[in-house]
Formats: C-alpha cells, sequence, structure tokens
C-alpha cells in the first residue's frame, strides 16, 4: 500500500518510523511519504492560509496550493483522498477495513479553521474524495487524526501484525464482533494479589472458551457502551447472546 501524507507540519509524522508500522515501512509493505504543503507555495512567505471570506474568527488554508500538491501526488497512480475533519463522517473499523483494501490514499491535513472548500469540490472532480472525522470533538488540525487512521488501516494490512495475523476477535471487527467491544484478557501468573484468571481459560475447552469471551463482550459492551447494543437489529445476536 503506498499512502501520501499532505501536511505543514511533516515532523508531526515521525511516529511512523516506530514499532509495526515502522517494520512494515523497512519490509516494503507499506510505503509512505510525507509531504510539506509549503513546498508547492510560490510567495517568499510560503503563505498557506488566508483570512474567511465572509468574516469570522480564524484562518482559512488556500485552495491554490493544496490543487497543486494533489495534482502532484496524485499524477503517478490513481488514489483515494481523505481529507480529517470533524465535519466529516464517522470513521469506524468497518472504514479501516475498507481502506486498507486500497492500493493508494492520500491523507490532505487541514490546520486553522479548514481547507477552502473548493479544493475537495475539484480533487472530487478526479477522485474519490472522503471528509472523515474520528471523534465528536476538534483537534487543532488533521494531522493526529491522520496518524490514528493510518495505524488503524496499516495493522490490518496482510503481513504488518507480527504474529496476530487474525483481526476477527478485535473490537468492532467484521465476521462477528461489529456491534461489540472485547472482553477482559488475562496473562500469568493465574493468581495475582489474590485474584484467580476465571478457571475456564485453563480449560483447554476451546469451545467453551470461546463462548465465554463472546458473554464477556457482550456484558462489557452492555456496560460501556450501551449505545451499541441500542444500535444493533436483533438478528445480529444468537439466542445464547439474548440470555447474557
Ligand atoms: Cl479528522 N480533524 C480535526 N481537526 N478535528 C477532529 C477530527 C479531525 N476528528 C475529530 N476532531
Amino acid at each position: 500500500m503506498r499512502i501520501d501524507i499532505i501536511s505543514i507540519f511533516p515532523d508531526y509524522f515521525a511516529p511512523l518510523e516506530l514499532s509495526l508500522i515502522g517494520k512494515a515501512r523497512e519490509a516494503g509493505l507499506l510505503d509512505v511519504r510525507v509531504h510539506d504543503l509549503r513546498g508547492w507555495t510560490h510567495d517568499r512567505h510560503n503563505t498557506v492560509d488566508d483570512t474567511p471570506y465572509g468574516g469570522g474568527p480564524g484562518m482559512v488554508m488556500k485552495p491554490e496550493p493544496w490543487g497543486e500538491a494533489l495534482d502532484e501526488v496524485v499524477a503517478e497512480r490513481p488514489a483515494r483522498l481523505i481529507l480529517p475533519t470533524p465535519s466529516g463522517r464517522p470513521f469506524t473499523q468497518a472504514d479501516a477495513e475498507r481502506l486498507a483494501g486500497e492500493e493508494h490514499l492520500v491523507f490532505g491535513c487541514g490546520r486553522y479553521e479548514g481547507i477552502d472548500s473548493r479544493v475537495a469540490v475539484d480533487a472530487a472532480r478526479r477522485m474519490p474524495v472522503e471528509e472523515i472525522s474520528i471523534g465528536d470533538y476538534v483537534l487543532n488540525g488533521g494531522e493526529s487524526a491522520t496518524l490514528v487512521m493510518v495505524e488503524a488501516i496499516t495493522r490490518l494490512l496482510p503481513g504488518v501484525l507480527g504474529n496476530r495475523e487474525s483481526h476477527v476477535q478485535d473490537s468492532f471487527a467484521s465476521g462477528g464482533m461489529e456491534h461489540l467491544v472485547e472482553g477482559p484478557v488475562y496473562t500469568k501468573p493465574g493468581t495475582w494479589r489474590d485474584q484467580e484468571v476465571p478457571p475456564i481459560l485453563l480449560s483447554g475447552n476451546h469451545g467453551a472458551v470461546d463462548r465465554w469471551r463472546r458473554d464477556q463482550a457482550l456484558r462489557k459492551t452492555a456496560r460501556n457502551r450501551p449505545d451499541l447494543i441500542e444500535a444493533t437489529p436483533a438478528e445480529a445476536f444468537d439466542k445464547r447472546d439474548r440470555e447474557v
């Protein structure tokens, strides 16, 4: 997968050299290029923003550097453009799974009060464009949201997640967990500060362990995310689920 990131703070993306994403890049599974938007400015001060038409607080990102940046970054190969913004559609695990199937993603990180709205309209003339939010709160720019989405997407790429190649047990994962968060997990020692590991996990009965884990996921979801249970069609739960 190829990922291009356009930002006025390229240093923000140093963490993409670490850990699993860093290893995936070294292994050639992932090609990430970070670009400084100011490289597509032509004035002495490398201006990327201006005052908003209609008045109001803050500044808006000028369309011209964005237009040139996107033209260049997608010139070689077609791409899907992601514009992180608090006004976008909410990002979900289903989006991460879908976007992990793309060959080329471009993230355009806005700052200030956002990017001139004509940029998304113009880009949509030649590529799919999605405005995406990572949650109902406001960040200073799209950079940290892009880090979040890149991590959620790239950990699903074949070969990126080291020893755990199956994601079906992840919270929100398609294939049974889409309406649930994961329940509790345990490791050695079997007893710690008066707490025993639930004995069923030591039983060796994989069917019983799977059912217990699903029960625990249902209980944790009901406690922490009642909104998820509420929004789930009844058919998504089996008979045993409904007894929990
Ligand atoms: Cl994607 N960007 C910004 N600036 N703020 C956000 C966001 C994105 N998602 C939630 N808040």
